[in-house]
């Protein structure tokens, strides 16, 4: 378990308030703008690694932790990340450790392909299969090399800016499909299935919405926009991350006074409004999966003990989620998460009854705070932790080559216009030792 630098980070950490959200970062597609604000900035106190301070209600996009208690919890997980064989036998037919719905099915552990020449093949054949995601971005298809590498690489699209508050409801009532269809279409030319990201979230929102008060105009106005987008991909995108970054803490790592995060919605309709989101869209597509999604909940950390208390309330209230979506951005600006503590983590979810995935992972070398070596062991060790849990349906990668990482240009990740080294592919579109050790998981090696 590496211990990385955490006073570095977060001391790094502090001058992150007021980062800027221009899209890509690489004179890509013009991002999506919308309501930017720091990072849940804050100082911190000392030591061991207390934050205090301001974690704006903003923005975001959090940061790293470091906490990596192992285990406890649930009691059975003998996770491992060990290379052999059979993983964790619990999900097993007949075995009662919660939950033989959906993916996954009852097997006991995934079983990798003998071979596969590409990432997304080494999913397809996996068995159960396991969906090889990216985040594409419209700028990104403007690219012959970047749409080939995408295509033949993963079979799951997310959209990285193109279906947020902001770009599909610009002005209130008025949908504007158009970037979003295209990315749509162009995964679907490309028999590559796609997670509508994202519903409900704090951030990219235009300012019409977020300056919106009165319970009622902020509860009708989610509900149509939950009603009509999902609506206008109803034949096209039947997973959607319902909500997405609800809980914050001091520090985006997820360490200090974890709680739910100020926004139009909690402010105007109350806590509730994470039910109510995923009921109206359970209404809107009674088969669809409805996931929750944060960052910094990879491990053991408090961000990720408040989110598994708040998912489990809404399990056990009847509201209808289907999965967990864990960011795992690591490095600065987000947590570490070692491969055994994220197996064991992800594990506990699933005794809830629920999908887990991976749902946009990077991991950022700027700052040191990370080394290579790091790197490359992270990248193998939690692919292998999500692949051998038979209920961890899919591995997303938040971009492609690492010239467009969102993190070249987020103040908090340090980059400060450098290249994060963060993804799969240079910026010749080859790939590096991480697609290497990825391929090596994917596989059982
Ligand atoms: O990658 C996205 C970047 O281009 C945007 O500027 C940024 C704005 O908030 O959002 C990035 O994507 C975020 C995702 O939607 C939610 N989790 C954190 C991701 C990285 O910030």
């Amino acid at each position: 378990m590496r211990s990385a630098p955490f006073t570095l980070l977060l001391s790094a950490f502090l001058f992150a308030v007021g980062c800027s959200d221009s899209g890509d970062g690489n004179g890509g597609e013009a991002g999506s703008g919308g309501a930017t604000g720091g990072t849940g900035g804050g100082a911190t106190t000392g030591a061991s690694g207390t934050t205090t301070g301001t974690g704006d209600a903003t923005t975001s996009t959090g940061t790293g932790d470091t906490t990596t208690s192992t285990g406890t919890g649930d009691a059975t997980t003998s996770t491992g990340n060990a290379t052999t064989g059979t993983g964790d036998a619990t999900t097993g037919a007949g075995g009662g450790d919660g939950g033989s719905d959906g993916a996954g099915g009852g097997a006991s552990a995934r079983v990798p392909a003998a071979s596969a020449s590409t990432l997304r093949e080494a999913g397809e054949k996996a068995n159960p299969p396991i969906l090889i995601g990216a985040a594409i971005s419209g700028g990104g298809l403007g690219n012959n090399d970047y749409k080939r590498v995408a295509a033949a690489e993963h079979s799951y699209v997310t959209t990285e800016n193109e279906m947020k508050w902001d770009s599909l409801e610009p002005s209130s009532g008025n949908f504007s499909w158009g970037s979003a269809d295209n990315i749509v279409n162009w995964a679907r030319q490309n028999n590559m299935k796609v997670k509508g990201h994202t519903l409900v979230w704090h951030n990219q929102l235009p300012g019409w919405m977020s300056s919106m008060t009165g319970k009622e105009n902020v509860t009708n106005a989610m509900r149509r926009h939950i009603t009509q987008v999902m609506g206008h991909f109803k034949d096209r995108i039947d997973t959607w991350d319902v909500v997405n970054e609800a809980v914050q803490t001091d520090s985006d790592t997820g360490v200090g006074n974890p709680r739910m995060r100020p926004s139009v919605f909690l402010n105007q309709i109350g806590s509730n409004y994470i039910d109510l989101a995923f009921q109206i869209a359970r209404e809107q597509d009674p088969k669809a999966k409805l996931y929750y999604n944060d960052y910094s909940i990879d491990a053991r950390n408090e961000k990720v003990e408040f989110v598994y208390n708040m998912v489990k309330g809404m399990v056990e209230r009847g509201v209808p989620i289907d999965g967990v979506g864990f960011q795992m951005h690591i490095g600065p600006p987000n947590n570490e998460a070692g491969g055994a503590d994220v197996a064991a983590n992800m594990k506990r979810f699933t005794d809830l009854g629920l999908e887990v995935l991976i749902s946009e992972m990077d991991i950022n070398r700027c700052g040191g705070v990370v080394t290579a070596d790091e790197q490359l062991a992270y990248y193998h060790d939690i692919v292998e932790a999500c692949f051998k849990l038979p209920k961890c349906t899919a591995i997303t990668f938040w971009g492609i080559n690492d010239g467009r990482s969102w993190l070249n240009s987020w103040s908090g990740a340090l980059c400060n216009g450098q290249s994060s080294q963060s993804l799969l592919f240079n910026d010749q579109y080859g790939k590096k030792e991480t697609y290497n050790r990825v391929m090596n998981a994917l596989l059982g090696r």
